[in-house]
């Protein structure tokens, strides 16, 4: 079995190819459009969510690689741009008002505000067409998963999810006009969490395990592993906002902190924080094996606690 480095260097290849292909191109759509979504989605992401959309069923099926990998690339291409869209959104001047991501001046500096809106809406809406398109099948089980996953993904976007999470962040900060702000304790923290990263992480994976066919007893496994491993992403999150470099993350850091906005450091301390962490992941690898499952996700959540960027 390779390295897990050089597993996700060939996986992240394949997403990259993959996107390239799935993305519209003009004269489909106006040229415009086409440079800004490609601008925030070509920027170097880490592509976490769909690999571990890929990882999952690797875990679940080492066995059918190839046969698999067709029935997931679609869902895996789909929610990183998801993802993508959100961070787009996100360091809107509306929003979290940022300069810099994935190292690069972010969409609204360089394409201006109403472009970069529209770069968002045309990656979310795109994600959902190819969801609904591939795999090209007439088999009515992968008509039925699809369908399932198109539910999943959605509702880990929408207001039930990560819409929802940065409403409750929004507000939180103070940013919605006649609207206390609320101080979010440790459960409304972790409540907000959950939604606005958790969610689409959870469904990335789970997004895999329903694409093979898999028992429900290894979809709820693996929906299990995700919400710990977002968790556990998301307080290392926290911490590398403190510890981290602007270099290294290819995105402004301390500004949570400078905005006084809620986090693991901040309820916890560092060290705490740390220990949070190990015992999320942990955690996430206990129900795997607790399923029988491990192989990928295992070594990926290894990779997420030790994650520098
Ligand atoms: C605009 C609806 C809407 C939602 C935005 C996800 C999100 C909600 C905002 C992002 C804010 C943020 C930086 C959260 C911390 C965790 C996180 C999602 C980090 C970025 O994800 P990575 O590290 O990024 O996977 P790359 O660039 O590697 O893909």
């Amino acid at each position: 079995m390779p390295d897990v480095h050089d597993y996700i260097k060939v996986r992240r290849a394949d997403i990259d190819a993959a996107l390239k292909k799935l993305i519209p191109t003009s004269p489909e759509c106006p040229p415009l459009i086409v440079e800004a979504m490609r601008y925030s989605l070509f920027a170097g992401g880490k592509r976490l969510r769909p690999i571990l959309t890929f990882a999952t069923v690797d875990t679940v099926e080492p066995a059918n690689t190839a046969d698999n990998a067709e029935l997931v690339r679609p869902a895996a291409c789909a929610v990183e741009m998801i993802h993508t869209y959100s961070l787009i959104h996100d360091d809107l001047p509306a929003m979290d008002n940022d300069l810099l991501r994935r190292g690069r001046p972010t969409a609204h500096v360089v394409f201006g505000e109403g472009v970069a809106i529209l770069a968002g809406d045309g990656l979310l809406t795109e994600a959902f067409r190819i969801l609904a398109r591939w795999p090209d099948t007439q088999d009515p089980a992968v008509t039925t998963r699809k369908l399932r996953t198109i539910e999943r993904v959605a509702e880990a976007a929408g207001s039930k999810g990560m819409v929802g999470g940065q409403t409750v962040d929004l507000q939180a900060a103070g940013q919605v006009p006649d609207r206390k702000s609320a101080t979010l304790d440790e459960f409304g923290l972790r409540a907000m969490h959950e939604r606005k990263t958790g969610a689409l992480i959870r469904a990335s994976a789970v997004a895999g395990a329903i694409m093979i066919g898999a028992s429900d007893d290894k979809i709820d496994a693996i929906e299990s592993y995700a919400t710990h491993l977002g968790l556990g992403f998301q307080i290392v999150d926290d911490i590398l906002d403190i510890e981290g470099t602007a270099d290294i993350l290819g995105k402004t850091v301390g500004k949570d902190a400078a905005a006084g906005k809620p986090t693991y450091p901040a309820i916890y301390g560092l060290e705490k924080s740390r220990s949070l962490a190990a015992r999320a992941i942990a955690n996430a690898k206990d129900v795997l094996h607790d399923c029988g499952l491990s192989g990928r996700l295992d070594e990926i959540a290894d990779l997420v606690l030790a994650r520098k960027y």
